[in-house]
């Protein structure tokens, strides 16, 4: 079956767009916050009506299109066949409700299992990253440049510390001699803003070992266009149907940290 890949990316630019302004209108409002599985797993009534206000677009244009969403309210997916839309309606909630910035809107827009649009709207600075495979990455209107390769001493990585202290998902010892020598690490808090920081160099790697599709379906196609890798920390392909862990970075600087820090990892 054909697509029209331009109808849908300006359709959804349109949408995301829409669904950032109603977002900046809610700011002044009190927040309904409340926990999912621990108490520090926050959702608010904008990450769910922002969901919400992009399945009553996507249905009521493309009926045939499946979505899969952080909330809930998309549909129940298991398989990648037909057009897919992986919505995170507010990436870095926790920022949302306290900072008012660092978050993002994340759609990747899959045909077939293969990504094929990505967009990440920075909603407070009203900055738009947008691809359409093949078409290259840009922010707003202005092309970003492929990315070129970088060496761990000159790089910035960014990593959660909640994983270099002792935690139940990795041995926490396997990243101290990575975080000793890059130049510097960072922590944004939003895995889409993160990813954007990569697609555009001003950050070298990312990694964290456990996220969802939504988190990460539009940055990894972004950074796939700008010759970036997009892998899981142990190198292999990443999986839209489940939870991944995660390793997005410069070409080059990729294999240099797997090779030499991550593969003795039990990820
Ligand atoms: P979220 O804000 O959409 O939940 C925070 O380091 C990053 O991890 C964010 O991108 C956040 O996405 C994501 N994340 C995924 N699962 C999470 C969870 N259970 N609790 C907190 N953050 C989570
Ligand atoms: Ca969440
Ligand atoms: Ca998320
Ligand atoms: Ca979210």
């Amino acid at each position: 079956m054909g697509y029209n890949l331009k109808e849908i990316d300006t359709y959804a630019k349109n949408w995301i767009k829409e669904a950032g302004e109603n977002i900046r209108a809610s700011f002044p409002k009190t927040l309904n916050v409340t926990s999912k599985s621990n108490p520090n797993d926050l959702v608010t009534d904008i990450d769910q009506a922002t969901e919400q206000y992009f399945i009553n677009k996507i249905k009521g244009t493309y009926p045939d299109h499946k979505i899969l969403g952080e909330e809930g309210y998309g549909d129940e997916i298991t398989s990648l066949s037909g057009v897919v839309w992986i919505i995170d309606p507010i990436d870095g909630t926790m920022n949302f409700i306290h900072q008012q910035r660092n978050f993002a809107i994340s759609i990747g827009i899959y045909i077939d299992g293969e990504g094929m649009i990505g967009l990440i709207y920075d909603v407070v600075h009203d900055e738009l990253y947008h691809c359409i495979k093949g078409n290259g990455v840009y922010l707003n209107e202005k092309p970003i440049p492929q990315l070129t390769e970088a060496k761990v001493s000159e790089s910035i990585l960014a990593l959660n510390a909640t994983w270099v202290a002792p935690n139940k998902r990795i041995d926490h010892q396997l990243l101290i001699p990575l975080v000793k020598d890059v130049r510097g690490t960072r922590s944004y808090g939003s895995a889409a803003m993160e990813m954007v920081y990569v697609a555009t160099g001003r950050i070298d790697a990312y990694m964290t070992p456990r996220l969802a599709p939504w988190d990460i379906a539009a940055g990894i196609i972004m950074i796939k266009e700008l010759g970036g890798e997009a892998t899981d920390l142990r190198g292999e392909e990443l999986d839209m149907l489940k939870q991944n862990s995660l390793f997005v970075s410069k070409p080059g600087l990729h294999g240099d940290i797997l090779r030499n820090y991550l593969k003795d990892g039990k990820w």
